[in-house]
């Protein structure tokens, strides 16, 4: 997926050859060749690992010479649930900053296969005990859209994840007001545990709204766990007032239960806009367990 910055570049890391070549991306990296053929892992996670650590100087070579790293996985599989936490992990001990991303499959694969739901929970593990961003997103809330052609309920899953790294991005590019760069972003994430990225947008008369919007769609998958944190940003027009502001800070922090770690910046542009876009950082979180996931569907976050 191109963000539409001139410095982005996608890269498919795979176990699966044919796959890998069908995957429309700019570099392609293959591994465990001598182990997997070229064939995949057949769900197996250690073999991908063995793989990933025989591999793992030329991908975090390759890897780690930008400022952010966006991983995107489906997580039941061999590959996936290996290399996401793998992957994540060892970027952290560099420069650039991993945001992992989890596809979860549907119950119904996860209820009719021991293994999968292995892969799962140990991805899942593994990512909540690293701490950082992440980003977990449930096939099953796709069930909203059932009555759509699949390739269109995906589309609208991958906007809605582009919307959410376009605007964490977006927040780090450009300079504004209250500045929020790489740097701290970097450290209010140290000291938060597992976060998690909303986003919203919303008309400028109703704040509570755009909180309220973006907590319900971005923390589906996380259960607060510990005292909270939070990022907030806020990009606006010359009519943001800072009653508004201010309205929106104090409803993101009622219902965080008042977090002592808060940070706030604010992009306000020259001309007047109708609508606030709310990014945040949500932290002191862990992924639901499955059966908690499993318990309940829920339903899919609306892009805009
Ligand atoms: N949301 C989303 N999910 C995907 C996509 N591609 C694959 N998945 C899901 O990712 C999960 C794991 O994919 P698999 O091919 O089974 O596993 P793998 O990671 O390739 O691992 P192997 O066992 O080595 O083949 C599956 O449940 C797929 O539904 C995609 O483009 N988008
Ligand atoms: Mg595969």
């Amino acid at each position: 997926m191109g963000l539409g910055s001139p410095g982005v570049r996608t890269f498919a890391v795979n176990t699966d050859a044919r796959h890998l070549l069908k995957i429309p991306v700019e570099e392609r990296i293959l591994i465990g060749e001598r182990t997997m053929r070229g064939r995949g892992s057949g769900g197996n996670r250690s073999v991908v690992l063995d793989a990933a650590e025989d591999g793992r100087e030329e991908i975090v070579r390759r890897l780690s010479r930008f400022e952010m790293v966006f991983l995107l996985a489906g997580l039941g599989g061999g590959t996936g649930s290996a290399l996401l936490p793998y992957l994540a992990a060892e970027l952290r001990k560099t420069d650039a900053l991993p945001v992992p991303v989890a596809f979860l499959p549907f119950h119904v694969e996860l209820e009719t296969n021991s293994d999968r739901k292995a892969n799962v929970r140990a991805a899942l593990e593994e990512l909540d005990e690293l701490g950082g961003l992440l980003l977990a997103l449930s096939n099953e809330k796709l069930r909203r859209f059932e009555a759509l052609p699949l390739h269109r309920v995906f589309a609208v899953r991958n906007a809605y994840v582009h919307a959410l790294l376009r605007s964490l991005v977006d927040m780090v590019e450009h300079p504004s007001q209250l500045n929020v760069d790489l740097a701290s972003l970097k450290g209010h994430l140290a000291g938060s545990g597992l976060s998690t990225l909303l986003c919203g947008e919303y008309h400028i008369s109703d704040p509570e709204r755009l909180v309220e919007q973006a907590m319900t769609e971005g923390l589906l998958d996380f259960a607060l766990d510990q005292e909270s944190s939070a990022l907030l940003h806020l990009d606006g027009g010359s009519n943001l007032t800072l009653r508004t502001l201010d309205q929106v800070v104090q409803s993101l922090r009622r219902r965080l239960g008042q977090p002592r770690r808060f940070m706030l910046g604010t992009r306000i542009r020259s001309e007047p806009r109708e609508v606030v876009r709310l990014t945040a950082v949500i932290g002191g979180l862990r992924a639901r367990t499955l059966d908690e996931a499993i318990g309940e569907g829920s339903p899919l976050p609306v892009p805009r």
